[in-house]
């Protein structure tokens, strides 16, 4: 018997809980009167359509009182600009927070409907990579959550992150498609649309005043139209607007082109226009280049800018009061252009002088920074930026001699120095760098942890930090306990609301009250049981999935994200290789039963990547068919990682792999999911992993590894790490496998220079780290068999993960950046 989900949202005097007859009846009124079916022939996606607009209907209300009490209280508003927002599936998180979770089940049902296939049915919206994109998602729930006003701006793209399916153990990417059956989630709003433009020249224009503007006049005009989802917050405290663009064309047909016979180029300016917001860039961690990269960057900045100054203007009247009632938030450089289109607006459309205009974009301005990876930091040629947006590059330009001359007179810059504060990257073809431009056109620029906010005080924005010393802050990331916790784990949440009552549920600090109850036999028994069931019913996704068989009292160790060489799931894999050699070699010692997890996706143009992937269906092949293995070992790698995968996965791990090499993982956020769901990590002490480590305490993690400086002084010395794959006979047995083509008889050569890489330079320090990492497994294992052990510290993962709310991240981004006043936890 599948046990019956709890409600979690208890209700209140003025929001009754709704009756099951009522939400029937309109349920089936959506499914008549919207979708336009009879409910004797309605197939499943209607009745999902049918369901998600009457769970829409029933945050209409709070939508409007939302956004007119921020219209009557004369509140700032937060405006969150990202090109990414990995949202995931809406409906379950929608009716979880206003507590309709129980009463659509019933209600569905009496007509015959599950709940648990509709909710499955749900498209995931995957418009974002990874980490970045997902982070937007939980600061949008948590700020609704917390009743901050805001609004989140992106790309409506009409095709999210691939597909990825297997072909012979290789990633193969197939266009996803998560508006096939359309969205009824958003609302298209034809007469909220900005005409925004390309290209052209720059016109001195003289006003009847005497005094002179320059004008943009472009030449290539387009549409961007938006689409507006309600975020509902827990217990419905307030309903925010996550607002899409989507590029349309100004004249869909030609018209004189069709009537002239030309029907294909009547259509070729529409086809054109839809490019832009048509497909997300795959790349996680690495800047696309690519100019229709800068178009969508541009168009929806530039979308948003004059959304926000035209609402802002409509209540207040006047562009002085900007900082003061507007805080516009940029998701790493990707909006950066942002900042010249500010100027732009303000200079040349209303006429304010240079310097005032400068102060009120710097009031204005946050910008968060997720990454010091060279690939990763955006900067573009002058050359296309002065032929797409040749007044934005004038302004930049003004922009750096300003702060040039700044640096020169004010701090004494030298000649380094000031060019490593330009915006202009002078040294090889001049680019525009966007994080110079991000953070002197803002006044704050956080990191999304300790150690990477130190690091960029020590690397990228070094000279920057001396400039402007008060600027760089840290916020470190967090997650929405209502979707990584209560909504994935219902076993362990009802688990936690009996032990120490609900009050967890609204101040997720509470969750502390389990350390007392960490070494409770009982508890512990309870406990392990919520993750066994989590295990049984992951253990039936991987057979359906991936046809093997894994057994669920086995250690589920897990690895999912995405697929890239400072990650090193390489070391993982080669782990799993010594693990098998040994296994062969001593088949008389006891072992504990592992089952490695993989999930992720790799850059379509990332070679190693997806080498990476094969290789682990490579190994996964040899290793799950010996049967001198006899099951103590099992790799599977589940294909199409995404958040919904992602929520059946985390709540049955027992072991969180977070082994990226140290000083590159700028926070990691997967790390804080596992820890809410009672997982052990093992990891280096990189990203957040650090506090983590200090939150749970170093009893309850496993680190190992070469710290950030180690990694530093490894790579400054430059020399090939020979001696530590000599000084590793199982390393050395493991790479010669690989490299020989133990797990690739069909092509011998497959991995050769792959493993060659981490013999000549090893530059992820991989060899460097193996046998540290060894050692941490078998902590990892002695852990397992002192099973009173294992369950005390899993339980003390859950009650410490607190500070991991994006609650508490929200909270400070508010009081410390934006001003704006959150309610108290
Ligand atoms: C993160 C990215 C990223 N950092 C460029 N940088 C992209 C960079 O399409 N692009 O051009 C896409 C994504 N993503 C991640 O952000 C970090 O690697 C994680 O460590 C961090 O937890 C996450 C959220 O801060």
């Amino acid at each position: 018997m599948p046990q019956k989900p709890i409600v979690y949202d208890a209700p209140t005097p003025e929001r009754p809980a709704a009756s099951v007859e009522a939400i029937q009846g309109e349920i089936l009124e959506r499914l008549i009167y919207s979708v336009g079916k009879d409910p004797i022939v309605a197939r499943p996606h209607d009745w999902l359509a049918a369901t998600i607009l009457a769970v829409r209907d029933r945050v209409m209300d709070l939508w409007m009182e939302s956004s007119r009490e921020t219209w009557r209280t004369s509140n700032k508003r937060v405006y969150y600009l990202s090109l990414e927002f990995l949202i995931g599936r809406l409906m379950r998180d929608a009716m979880s927070n206003v507590g309709l979770i129980e009463p659509v089940r019933d209600a569905l049902r009496n007509l015959n409907v599950d709940l648990g296939d509709l909710i499955n049915l749900e498209p995931d919206a995957a418009l974002g990579n990874g980490g970045l994109g997902r982070l937007a998602a939980c600061f949008l729930e948590s700020m609704s959550s917390v009743k901050i006003p805001a609004y989140g701006y992106g790309i409506r793209y009409v095709h999210g992150l691939f597909r990825q399916e297997m072909s012979e153990g290789w990633q193969v990417e197939l266009p996803e498609e998560w508006l096939a059956h359309g969205n009824p989630w958003e609302f298209e709003r034809r007469e909220s649309a900005y005409e925004i433009g390309f290209g052209g020249h720059v016109e001195p224009v003289t006003d009847p005043d005497g005094t002179v503007r320059q004008e943009w006049r472009p030449n290539d005009h387009l549409l961007a139209v938006a689409f507006d989802t309600p975020i509902v917050g827990w217990r419905g405290a307030r309903v925010n607007t996550l607002r899409l663009w989507s590029a349309q064309p100004i004249d869909p047909i030609l018209l004189d082109k069709f009537n002239s016979g030309d029907h294909i180029g009547a259509l070729e300016e529409s086809a054109r226009a839809e490019a832009i917001t048509r497909v997300l860039y795959p790349a996680d961690s690495t800047a696309a280049g690519q100019e229709l990269r800068l178009r969508q960057e541009f168009f929806f900045s530039s979308a948003s800018l004059q959304d926000i100054v035209r609402r802002h203007l409509q209540q207040y009247g006047d562009l002085g009061s900007l900082p003061d009632k507007v805080a516009i938030q940029l998701n790493d450089t990707h909006p950066a252009i942002s900042i010249a289109e500010l100027m732009r607006i303000l200079v040349d459309d209303n006429g304010l002088k240079w310097a005032d205009a400068w102060k009120l974009t710097r009031g204005t301005f946050g910008y968060t920074n997720h990454t010091l990876l060279p690939e990763a930091l955006e900067s573009w040629p002058v050359a296309l930026l002065e032929r797409l947006l040749p007044r934005h590059m004038q302004i930049i330009y003004q922009i750096n001699a300003d702060v040039l001359a700044e640096a020169r007179q004010r701090a004494k810059f030298n000649d380094g120095q000031i060019a490593s504060v330009s915006l202009i990257d002078e040294a090889g073809g001049r680019r525009v760098r966007m994080g110079q431009l991000a953070f002197v056109g803002s006044h704050s620029i956080n990191g999304v942890s300790a150690l990477h906010t130190e690091l960029m005080k020590q690397t990228v924005f070094s000279d920057l930090h001396k400039l402007y010393p008060d600027r760089i802050n840290n916020k470190t990331n967090g997650i929405t306990p209502r979707r990584w916790l209560m909504q994935c784990n219902p076993g362990l949440t009802k688990l936690i609301g009996d032990r120490i009552g609900q009050g967890f549920l609204d101040d997720i600090d509470l969750l502390q009250g389990l350390k007392a109850h960490a070494e409770d036999p009982g508890f512990q028994e309870q406990f392990a049981g919520v993750k066994k069931a989590n295990k049984q019913r992951l253990a039936k996704l991987i057979k359906d999935r991936t046809n093997i068989t894994v057994s669920p009292d086995a250690l589920f160790d897990v690895q999912i994200k995405r697929i890239h060489e400072y990650k090193r799931q390489l070391l993982n894999v080669i782990q799993a290789v010594a693990a098998y050699d040994e296994i062969r070699a001593h088949p008389e010692r006891d072992y504990v039963p592992r089952v490695k997890i993989f999930a992720g996706k790799a850059a379509p143009g990332y070679w190693n990547a997806k080498l990476i992937i094969k290789l682990i269906n490579d190994v996964a092949k040899v290793i799950n068919h010996d049967p001198a293995v006899r099951g103590l070992l099992k790799v599977v790698f589940l294909p199409n990682y995404n958040v919904s995968l992602a929520e059946v996965i985390v709540p049955a791990a027992d072991l969180s792999e977070q082994i990226s090499t140290a000083g590159m993982e700028a926070s990691g956020t997967g790390n804080m999911k596992f820890m809410a769901n009672g997982a052990i990590t093992i990891g280096t002490m990189d990203g957040a992993n650090v506090e983590m480590h200090k939150e749970v305490g170093a009893d309850n993690i496993v680190i190992f590894g070469l710290s950030t400086a180690e990694v530093n002084e490894q790579r400054a010395k430059g020399i090939a790490p020979a001696a530590a794959i000599e000084a590793s006979p199982r390393l050395k047995e493991a790479l010669d496998s690989i490299a020989s083509g133990v797990f690739s008889p069909d092509d011998p050569n497959r991995y050769r220079d792959l493993i060659g890489g981490l013999r000549d330079h090893d530059w992820f320090m991989v060899a460097r780290d193996f046998d540290a990492y060894v050692a941490a497994q078998a902590e990892v294992d002695a852990l397992w068999n002192d099973k009173k052990r294992w369950n005390a510290i899993a339980i003390r993962n859950t009650a410490s993960v607190g500070f991991f709310s994006s609650d508490r991240t929200i909270r400070q981004y508010a009081k410390e950046i934006w001003g704006v006043t959150a309610t108290p936890a």
